[in-house]
């Protein structure tokens, strides 16, 4: 049999099992809250055009509204000023091949229940690598945090201080961006950065780093902690955008049971 035929096989056959990293995407999608000074996210609106009615009586649908940044979504490079210059850069650029990669699943799920501000290091790194082997060529690097578990200003936890939500430090981004060979990074928060990365230097510090190289960002996913740590194959393919900055995407693992 071919990798195909045998792929499709452990499909049919439950070997190997599909799993949806994507949250649900509609009004109730919490979006990025930035400082005031900068323009501000919009929600996602939904209105129909037509729902089995004057309008439409045989078909329902619906227009869709919202920022490129909205829900589980994939960031290119041309989304941050260190990446505005680079070649294949936003979505509809991108060679496809570079939406499928390996995954790897950091578990920092114990430390972000302790401290909510938690950052990934290359020490920390370096302790995965050494259970789990190199971080894979082609690599989605995803943290899992258990942050998608959390609603409402659980997940946003924010104070008078800002946003509380676990990513990576700066060191932490560019060792994976600069000694590695990855795709990008996941996490399941609302965006890429840490809560607080809005005062790191650089700030947002995983953007300006990860994109800088020309890598990718996903954010809000879901059901990390149904992946193994090495293993499953990622495909997150944005919507092919005009000079998207980024997209809402659905994104599936493929792993083995
Ligand atoms: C714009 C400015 C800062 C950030 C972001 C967007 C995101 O997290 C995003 O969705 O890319 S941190
Ligand atoms: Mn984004």
């Amino acid at each position: 049999m071919n990798v195909l035929s045998s792929l499709l096989a452990a499909l049919q056959s439950g070997r190997v099992e599909v799993i949806d990293l994507t949250q649900p995407l509609g009004p109730e999608t919490p979006v990025i809250d930035l400082p005031p000074q900068f323009a501000a996210s919009p929600g996602v609106s939904i209105d129909t055009l037509s729902e089995f009615d004057d309008r439409g009586p045989a078909w329902y649908w619906n227009t869709i509204r919202m920022g490129e940044h909205t829900g589980t979504h994939f960031d290119a490079p041309i989304h941050w000023i260190t990446g505005k210059d680079l070649k294949q850069n936003a979505c509809d650029t991108i060679p496809a091949s570079r939406f499928i990669g390996p995954a790897c699943v950091l578990d920092a799920s114990r430390e972000a229940a302790e401290d909510a501000d938690f950052l990934v290091t290359p020490d920390w790194i370096a302790t995965w690598e050494e259970r789990h082997g190199r971080i894979a060529t082609g690599a989605w690097v995803l943290l899992r945090t258990d942050w998608s578990k959390r609603t409402g200003t659980e997940f946003t936890n924010a104070d008078e201080t800002g946003p509380h939500s676990p990513g990576f430090h700066p060191d932490a981004s560019r060792f994976l961006a600069q000694e590695r060979d990855i795709l990008g990074v996941g996490a399941e928060t609302i965006g890429t950065d840490a809560g607080q990365a809005g005062g790191f230097d650089p700030p947002f510090s995983n953007h300006n780093i990860m994109h800088g190289a020309g890598k990718f960002g996903l954010a809000s996913l879901c059901n990390l902690d149904k992946l193994p740590p090495t293993g499953a194959i990622v495909i997150a393919a944005p919507l092919k955008l005009v000079r998207g900055s980024g997209s809402p995407l659905r994104v599936l693992a493929l792993a083995p049971v």
